[in-house]
Protein backbone atom coordinates (compact mmCIF):
# COMPACT_ATOMS: atom_id res chain seq x y z
CA UNK A 1 0.00 0.00 0.00
CA UNK A 2 1.03 3.18 -0.79
CA UNK A 3 0.91 5.46 1.73
CA UNK A 4 0.26 9.70 0.45
CA UNK A 5 0.39 11.20 3.79
CA UNK A 6 0.68 10.67 7.74
CA UNK A 7 -0.74 12.31 10.85
CA UNK A 8 2.22 13.87 13.22
CA UNK A 9 1.00 11.17 15.37
CA UNK A 10 2.08 8.05 12.67
CA UNK A 11 5.49 9.63 11.89
CA UNK A 12 6.37 9.75 15.89
CA UNK A 13 5.15 6.31 16.47
CA UNK A 14 7.44 5.67 13.66
CA UNK A 15 10.35 7.12 14.54
CA UNK A 16 9.83 6.56 18.37
CA UNK A 17 9.24 9.59 20.00
CA UNK A 18 6.39 11.88 21.16
CA UNK A 19 3.62 13.73 19.00
CA UNK A 20 4.32 16.69 21.20
CA UNK A 21 7.99 16.66 20.09
CA UNK A 22 7.02 16.19 16.45
CA UNK A 23 4.12 19.24 17.04
CA UNK A 24 6.69 21.38 18.63
CA UNK A 25 9.24 20.67 15.24
CA UNK A 26 6.92 21.25 12.84
CA UNK A 27 5.60 24.40 15.20
CA UNK A 28 9.67 25.62 14.84
CA UNK A 29 9.11 25.08 11.22
CA UNK A 30 11.55 21.99 10.94
CA UNK A 31 8.60 19.76 9.12
CA UNK A 32 6.25 20.81 6.59
CA UNK A 33 2.55 20.18 7.58
CA UNK A 34 -0.81 20.69 5.86
CA UNK A 35 -3.68 21.09 7.44
CA UNK A 36 -7.20 19.42 6.81
CA UNK A 37 -10.79 21.07 6.32
CA UNK A 38 -11.28 20.42 9.97
CA UNK A 39 -7.36 21.84 10.87
CA UNK A 40 -5.64 18.68 11.38
CA UNK A 41 -1.95 18.64 10.74
CA UNK A 42 -0.96 15.83 7.76
CA UNK A 43 2.52 15.66 6.71
CA UNK A 44 3.28 14.32 2.70
CA UNK A 45 5.06 11.57 2.45
CA UNK A 46 7.84 12.88 1.03
CA UNK A 47 8.23 15.60 3.79
CA UNK A 48 8.09 13.19 6.48
CA UNK A 49 10.79 11.04 4.81
CA UNK A 50 12.82 14.04 4.15
CA UNK A 51 12.70 15.62 7.71
CA UNK A 52 13.57 11.55 9.07
CA UNK A 53 17.04 11.21 6.65
CA UNK A 54 17.65 14.92 7.65
CA UNK A 55 17.43 14.89 11.25
CA UNK A 56 18.89 11.25 11.32
CA UNK A 57 15.94 9.90 12.90
CA UNK A 58 15.40 6.39 13.52
CA UNK A 59 12.54 4.58 12.10
CA UNK A 60 11.24 1.58 14.19
CA UNK A 61 7.93 1.38 12.29
CA UNK A 62 8.40 1.30 8.80
CA UNK A 63 4.92 -0.28 8.45
CA UNK A 64 3.28 3.12 9.66
CA UNK A 65 5.45 4.59 6.49
CA UNK A 66 3.72 1.84 4.00
CA UNK A 67 7.10 0.10 4.03
CA UNK A 68 7.41 -3.63 4.71
CA UNK A 69 9.38 -4.21 8.29
CA UNK A 70 12.72 -4.96 7.81
CA UNK A 71 13.63 -8.75 7.62
CA UNK A 72 14.67 -10.91 10.45
CA UNK A 73 16.55 -13.37 8.57
CA UNK A 74 19.71 -11.07 8.26
CA UNK A 75 20.01 -12.95 5.06
CA UNK A 76 22.73 -10.79 3.05
CA UNK A 77 21.03 -8.48 -0.24
CA UNK A 78 22.61 -11.15 -2.67
CA UNK A 79 20.74 -13.93 -1.44
CA UNK A 80 17.03 -12.31 -0.81
CA UNK A 81 17.85 -11.11 -4.82
CA UNK A 82 18.92 -14.37 -5.53
CA UNK A 83 15.53 -15.66 -3.91
CA UNK A 84 13.50 -13.22 -5.61
CA UNK A 85 12.55 -11.80 -1.93
CA UNK A 86 10.90 -8.67 -3.22
CA UNK A 87 9.55 -7.13 0.17
CA UNK A 88 12.56 -7.74 2.23
CA UNK A 89 14.98 -6.34 -0.93
CA UNK A 90 12.66 -3.55 -0.18
CA UNK A 91 12.89 -3.64 3.71
CA UNK A 92 16.91 -3.66 3.37
CA UNK A 93 17.28 -1.07 1.06
CA UNK A 94 14.80 1.58 1.99
CA UNK A 95 16.03 1.18 5.92
CA UNK A 96 19.76 2.38 4.76
CA UNK A 97 17.89 4.75 2.96
CA UNK A 98 15.98 6.28 5.79
CA UNK A 99 19.02 6.33 7.42
CA UNK A 100 20.39 8.83 5.08
CA UNK A 101 22.20 6.75 3.02
CA UNK A 102 22.19 8.52 -0.80
CA UNK A 103 20.61 6.65 -3.39
CA UNK A 104 23.79 7.09 -5.54
CA UNK A 105 25.67 5.56 -3.06
CA UNK A 106 22.78 2.45 -2.37
CA UNK A 107 23.71 1.99 -6.73
CA UNK A 108 27.09 1.77 -6.70
CA UNK A 109 27.52 -0.16 -3.36
CA UNK A 110 25.27 -3.17 -2.19
CA UNK A 111 23.11 -2.98 -5.37
CA UNK A 112 25.55 -2.65 -7.66
CA UNK A 113 27.72 -5.54 -6.02
CA UNK A 114 24.41 -7.88 -5.31
CA UNK A 115 23.72 -7.97 -8.85
CA UNK A 116 27.51 -8.44 -10.08
CA UNK A 117 27.81 -11.71 -8.00
CA UNK A 118 24.54 -12.85 -9.52
CA UNK A 119 25.73 -12.31 -12.71
CA UNK A 120 29.32 -14.35 -11.70
CA UNK A 121 27.30 -17.02 -9.57
CA UNK A 122 24.50 -18.07 -12.09
CA UNK A 123 26.65 -17.18 -15.63
CA UNK A 124 25.49 -19.27 -18.63
CA UNK A 125 22.56 -22.10 -16.61
CA UNK A 126 19.26 -21.89 -17.73
CA UNK A 127 18.46 -21.06 -14.25
CA UNK A 128 20.77 -18.54 -14.26
CA UNK A 129 18.75 -16.26 -16.59
CA UNK A 130 15.34 -16.72 -14.64
CA UNK A 131 17.14 -15.68 -11.64
CA UNK A 132 18.95 -12.45 -13.28
CA UNK A 133 15.84 -11.70 -14.87
CA UNK A 134 13.35 -12.31 -11.19
CA UNK A 135 16.33 -10.35 -9.55
CA UNK A 136 16.23 -7.13 -11.57
CA UNK A 137 12.67 -7.63 -11.36
CA UNK A 138 12.69 -7.07 -7.55
CA UNK A 139 15.75 -4.26 -7.72
CA UNK A 140 12.92 -2.30 -9.91
CA UNK A 141 10.66 -2.60 -7.54
CA UNK A 142 12.55 -1.51 -4.85
CA UNK A 143 13.84 1.59 -7.02
CA UNK A 144 10.62 2.42 -7.78
CA UNK A 145 9.49 2.28 -3.88
CA UNK A 146 12.59 4.49 -3.40
CA UNK A 147 10.98 7.20 -6.26
CA UNK A 148 7.39 7.27 -4.18
CA UNK A 149 9.48 8.24 -0.98
CA UNK A 150 11.22 11.03 -2.34
CA UNK A 151 9.86 14.61 -2.47
CA UNK A 152 8.08 15.64 -5.45
CA UNK A 153 10.55 17.62 -7.43
CA UNK A 154 10.02 21.45 -6.69
CA UNK A 155 8.42 23.67 -9.88
CA UNK A 156 11.76 25.54 -10.58
CA UNK A 157 13.83 21.98 -9.98
CA UNK A 158 15.79 21.31 -13.40
CA UNK A 159 15.40 18.27 -15.37
CA UNK A 160 17.49 15.51 -16.66
CA UNK A 161 15.80 12.74 -19.43
CA UNK A 162 17.76 9.19 -20.40
CA UNK A 163 17.22 5.55 -21.31
CA UNK A 164 19.26 2.82 -22.45
CA UNK A 165 19.95 2.61 -26.51
CA UNK A 166 18.44 -0.08 -29.11
CA UNK A 167 19.36 -3.26 -28.39
CA UNK A 168 19.87 -2.66 -24.92
CA UNK A 169 17.47 -4.41 -22.69
CA UNK A 170 18.93 -3.32 -19.32
CA UNK A 171 16.37 -2.18 -17.10
CA UNK A 172 18.27 -1.35 -13.76
CA UNK A 173 20.93 0.88 -14.61
CA UNK A 174 18.59 3.85 -16.10
CA UNK A 175 16.83 3.67 -13.77
CA UNK A 176 19.15 3.96 -11.03
CA UNK A 177 20.11 6.97 -12.91
CA UNK A 178 17.13 8.42 -12.55
CA UNK A 179 16.13 7.57 -9.02
CA UNK A 180 19.48 9.09 -7.92
CA UNK A 181 19.16 12.42 -9.71
CA UNK A 182 15.48 12.79 -8.07
CA UNK A 183 17.23 12.23 -4.88
CA UNK A 184 18.97 15.40 -5.21
CA UNK A 185 15.79 17.20 -6.11
CA UNK A 186 15.94 16.74 -9.95
CA UNK A 187 13.10 15.69 -12.41
CA UNK A 188 13.94 13.27 -13.80
CA UNK A 189 12.33 11.48 -16.78
CA UNK A 190 13.43 7.54 -17.15
CA UNK A 191 12.59 6.54 -20.91
CA UNK A 192 14.11 2.82 -19.95
CA UNK A 193 15.90 0.18 -22.28
CA UNK A 194 15.62 0.12 -26.32
CA UNK A 195 15.35 4.11 -26.41
CA UNK A 196 16.60 5.34 -29.67
CA UNK A 197 19.02 8.00 -29.33
CA UNK A 198 16.61 10.62 -31.43
CA UNK A 199 13.70 9.88 -29.05
CA UNK A 200 15.85 10.64 -25.58
CA UNK A 201 16.64 13.94 -27.78
CA UNK A 202 12.86 14.51 -28.52
CA UNK A 203 12.19 13.98 -24.45
CA UNK A 204 15.53 16.51 -23.69
CA UNK A 205 13.75 19.32 -25.76
CA UNK A 206 10.23 18.47 -24.67
CA UNK A 207 11.46 18.58 -20.77
CA UNK A 208 13.53 21.48 -21.51
CA UNK A 209 16.66 19.08 -19.70
CA UNK A 210 19.51 20.34 -18.78
CA UNK A 211 20.78 16.63 -18.57
CA UNK A 212 20.46 13.67 -20.90
CA UNK A 213 22.07 10.52 -19.57
CA UNK A 214 22.84 7.17 -21.63
CA UNK A 215 23.44 3.97 -20.05
CA UNK A 216 25.66 1.70 -22.21
CA UNK A 217 25.11 -2.02 -21.22
CA UNK A 218 25.10 -4.18 -24.21
CA UNK A 219 27.70 -3.39 -27.24
CA UNK A 220 26.02 -0.65 -28.51
CA UNK A 221 24.67 -1.20 -32.46
CA UNK A 222 26.73 0.48 -35.20
CA UNK A 223 23.34 2.58 -35.78
CA UNK A 224 23.61 3.76 -32.31
CA UNK A 225 27.54 4.36 -32.76
CA UNK A 226 26.98 6.01 -36.52
CA UNK A 227 24.92 9.05 -34.50
CA UNK A 228 26.29 9.14 -31.12
CA UNK A 229 28.39 12.00 -31.32
CA UNK A 230 26.01 14.22 -33.56
CA UNK A 231 23.68 13.48 -30.48
CA UNK A 232 25.69 14.73 -28.05
CA UNK A 233 26.47 18.09 -29.74
CA UNK A 234 23.09 19.01 -31.13
CA UNK A 235 22.01 18.24 -27.50
CA UNK A 236 24.76 20.48 -25.93
CA UNK A 237 23.99 23.49 -28.50
CA UNK A 238 20.10 23.52 -27.31
CA UNK A 239 21.74 23.03 -23.32
CA UNK A 240 21.45 19.55 -22.79
CA UNK A 241 24.55 18.36 -21.27
CA UNK A 242 25.10 14.41 -22.12
CA UNK A 243 26.91 11.95 -19.90
CA UNK A 244 27.13 8.60 -21.46
CA UNK A 245 27.47 5.43 -18.36
CA UNK A 246 27.47 1.98 -18.36
CA UNK A 247 29.25 -1.26 -18.33
CA UNK A 248 30.27 -0.31 -21.94
CA UNK A 249 31.02 3.18 -21.83
CA UNK A 250 34.91 2.89 -22.44
CA UNK A 251 34.50 1.24 -25.62
CA UNK A 252 32.85 4.56 -27.42
CA UNK A 253 34.29 7.50 -28.30
CA UNK A 254 33.13 10.52 -26.09
CA UNK A 255 32.06 13.28 -28.01
CA UNK A 256 33.92 16.81 -26.64
CA UNK A 257 30.52 18.00 -26.15
CA UNK A 258 29.86 15.27 -23.79
CA UNK A 259 30.33 13.98 -20.74
CA UNK A 260 31.35 10.63 -19.13
CA UNK A 261 31.40 8.67 -16.25
CA UNK A 262 31.74 5.56 -14.39
CA UNK A 263 29.02 5.46 -11.56
CA UNK A 264 25.64 6.67 -10.38
CA UNK A 265 27.76 8.83 -7.77
CA UNK A 266 29.66 10.27 -10.26
CA UNK A 267 26.57 11.65 -12.70
CA UNK A 268 25.17 13.04 -9.48
CA UNK A 269 28.35 14.68 -9.22
CA UNK A 270 28.52 16.18 -12.95
CA UNK A 271 25.33 17.80 -12.38
CA UNK A 272 26.13 19.30 -8.98
CA UNK A 273 29.17 20.40 -11.15
CA UNK A 274 26.44 22.09 -13.30
CA UNK A 275 24.70 23.54 -10.23
CA UNK A 276 21.51 21.74 -10.77
CA UNK A 277 21.73 20.53 -7.07
CA UNK A 278 19.95 23.05 -5.23
CA UNK A 279 20.88 23.75 -1.92
CA UNK A 280 17.89 22.19 -0.05
CA UNK A 281 16.61 24.64 3.68
CA UNK A 282 16.14 23.98 6.88
C1 LIG B 1 20.27 -8.93 -14.98
C2 LIG B 1 21.27 -9.28 -16.09
C3 LIG B 1 20.75 -9.68 -17.33
C4 LIG B 1 19.26 -9.69 -17.64
C5 LIG B 1 18.76 -8.24 -17.90
C6 LIG B 1 17.30 -8.07 -17.51
C7 LIG B 1 16.81 -6.66 -17.71
N1 LIG B 1 15.72 -6.51 -18.42
O1 LIG B 1 17.40 -5.71 -17.23
C8 LIG B 1 19.21 -10.62 -18.90
C9 LIG B 1 18.87 -12.03 -18.45
C10 LIG B 1 18.25 -10.19 -20.00
C11 LIG B 1 20.66 -10.58 -19.37
C12 LIG B 1 21.04 -10.98 -20.62
C13 LIG B 1 22.35 -11.09 -21.04
N2 LIG B 1 23.45 -10.92 -20.29
CO1 LIG B 1 23.37 -10.07 -18.53
N3 LIG B 1 23.51 -9.54 -16.79
C14 LIG B 1 22.66 -9.18 -15.85
C15 LIG B 1 23.37 -8.76 -14.54
C16 LIG B 1 23.34 -9.93 -13.57
C17 LIG B 1 22.84 -7.52 -13.87
C18 LIG B 1 22.73 -6.30 -14.81
C19 LIG B 1 22.41 -5.07 -14.02
O2 LIG B 1 21.29 -4.62 -13.94
N4 LIG B 1 23.44 -4.53 -13.34
C20 LIG B 1 23.29 -3.46 -12.40
C21 LIG B 1 23.99 -2.27 -12.85
C22 LIG B 1 23.59 -1.18 -11.98
O3 LIG B 1 25.40 -2.47 -12.77
P1 LIG B 1 26.31 -1.83 -13.89
O4 LIG B 1 25.75 -2.14 -15.21
O5 LIG B 1 27.72 -2.24 -13.63
O6 LIG B 1 26.12 -0.27 -13.63
C23 LIG B 1 26.95 0.50 -12.79
C24 LIG B 1 27.90 1.38 -13.60
O7 LIG B 1 28.18 0.83 -14.85
C25 LIG B 1 27.22 2.71 -13.65
N5 LIG B 1 26.28 3.05 -14.70
C26 LIG B 1 25.38 2.29 -15.33
N6 LIG B 1 24.68 3.04 -16.20
C27 LIG B 1 25.14 4.30 -16.12
C28 LIG B 1 24.78 5.45 -16.81
C29 LIG B 1 25.43 6.65 -16.53
C30 LIG B 1 25.06 7.89 -17.27
C31 LIG B 1 26.47 6.69 -15.56
C32 LIG B 1 27.19 7.94 -15.28
C33 LIG B 1 26.83 5.52 -14.87
C34 LIG B 1 26.15 4.34 -15.15
O8 LIG B 1 26.57 2.78 -12.40
C35 LIG B 1 26.05 1.48 -12.06
C36 LIG B 1 26.05 1.33 -10.55
O9 LIG B 1 27.33 1.47 -10.02
C37 LIG B 1 24.82 -8.50 -15.08
C38 LIG B 1 25.92 -8.58 -14.03
C39 LIG B 1 26.51 -7.20 -13.73
N7 LIG B 1 27.71 -7.16 -13.26
O10 LIG B 1 25.93 -6.16 -13.90
C40 LIG B 1 24.92 -9.46 -16.24
C41 LIG B 1 25.88 -9.18 -17.44
C42 LIG B 1 25.84 -7.70 -17.77
N8 LIG B 1 25.29 -9.96 -18.54
C43 LIG B 1 26.18 -10.51 -19.26
C44 LIG B 1 25.87 -11.31 -20.39
C45 LIG B 1 27.06 -12.07 -21.00
C46 LIG B 1 24.57 -11.43 -20.89
C47 LIG B 1 24.10 -12.16 -22.15
C48 LIG B 1 25.03 -12.02 -23.37
C49 LIG B 1 23.88 -13.63 -21.75
C50 LIG B 1 23.57 -14.58 -22.89
N9 LIG B 1 24.50 -15.53 -23.06
O11 LIG B 1 22.57 -14.44 -23.55
C51 LIG B 1 22.72 -11.52 -22.41
C52 LIG B 1 22.85 -10.30 -23.36
C53 LIG B 1 21.63 -9.42 -23.42
C54 LIG B 1 21.78 -8.30 -24.43
N10 LIG B 1 20.85 -8.18 -25.35
O12 LIG B 1 22.73 -7.56 -24.39
C55 LIG B 1 27.59 -10.19 -18.80
C56 LIG B 1 28.27 -9.15 -19.69
C57 LIG B 1 29.74 -9.46 -19.87
C58 LIG B 1 30.40 -8.38 -20.68
N11 LIG B 1 31.21 -8.80 -21.60
O13 LIG B 1 30.22 -7.20 -20.48
C59 LIG B 1 27.34 -9.75 -17.31
C60 LIG B 1 28.37 -8.72 -16.77
C61 LIG B 1 27.36 -11.04 -16.46
C62 LIG B 1 28.73 -11.68 -16.38
N12 LIG B 1 29.48 -11.48 -15.29
O14 LIG B 1 29.15 -12.34 -17.29
N13 LIG B 1 21.46 -10.14 -18.41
Amino acid sequence: MTVRQVTPRQLAEAIGVSESSLKRWSDAGKIEVSRTEGGHRRIAIGEAVRFIRASRAHVVRPDLLGLPRSSATGEALTELLVKGESRAVIAHISAQFLDGVPVAALCDGPLRAALTRIGELWRETVEGVMVEHRATSVCVDALATLRTLLPDSAPDAFSAVGGAPPGDPYLVPSMMCATALHDVGIRAVNLGPESPLEIIARAAREERAQLAWVSVTSPPAPETLAILESFCDDLSKNGTTVVLGGRQRDHLMVPRSARSAGTIGELVAIAAEFKLVKERVR
